[in-house]
């Protein structure tokens, strides 16, 4: 059984929201092409409390961008986004989500940030999608969305590590680019991990 990952596809993520990535809205088409071909569609969906500890807002005197610890662990703060019950936090308005199967929340914890949808960054608490994907008996993932540089590359990176064949949507995917390179830096790291690329439209003629 083979699943479709849709890694944080939300308002905040997309051009003008809160945390906008440049293009975002560009992989909503290639995620509804794909999201009808798959039996299986799970969505990711950062869903933060107001009191998050990777918001600059809840650090007196920080700025989006610095860097800070988080329960002993290096965070970058960002922008108040992906607050729980906001617009922001919704999926994209295009997005066919009656083609999603489950939806896995992260970021839920304020203590500790989320980027894989499988554990959060301390990976001590799983969100579930791990043992779901093997009670469906899923062996491979197609994993694209948001951001390439963090959620995309690290739910890839646990992907395989939990011993899945992993995927990486090309076309699917977009980055924040923080640090010039830092797109190109994941690509070739979670290559490197055994995360193999593809383009969208070849997994739809494969599948048809
Ligand atoms: C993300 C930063 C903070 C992402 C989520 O979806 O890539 N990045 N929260
Ligand atoms: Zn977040």
């Amino acid at each position: 059984m083979k699943a479709l990952i849709l890694v944080d596809l939300q308002n905040d993520f997309m051009p003008g929201g809160a945390l906008a990535v440049n293009e975002g809205n560009l992989v909503i088409e290639p995620a509804n092409r794909l999201a009808e071909k798959f039996e299986l569609v799970i969505a990711t969906q950062d869903w933060h409390p107001a009191d998050h500890g990777s918001f600059a807002s809840n650090h007196s005197n920080r700025k989006p961008g610095e860097m800070t610890k988080l329960d002993g662990l290096d965070q970058i703060l960002w922008p108040n986004h992906c607050v729980q019950n906001t617009t922001g936090a919704e999926f994209h308005p295009k997005l066919k989500q009656n083609l999603i199967t489950r939806v896995f929340c992260k970021g839920t914890n304020p203590k500790v940030d989320s980027y894989s949808g499988f554990y959060d960054n301390q990976q001590r608490q799983a969100t579930g999608l791990g043992d779901w994907l093997r009670e469906k008996q899923v062996k491979e993932v197609y994993v694209m969305g948001l951001a390439t540089d963090y959620c995309v590359k690290f739910t890839a990176l646990d992907a395989v590590s939990e011993g899945f064949v992993t995927w990486l949507v090309t076309d699917g995917c977009r980055g924040v680019n923080l640090q010039l390179g830092d797109v190109e830096k994941a690509l070739a790291e979670i290559q490197k991990a055994g995360v193999k690329l593809i383009e969208s439209k070849k997994i739809e003629s494969a599948k048809s």
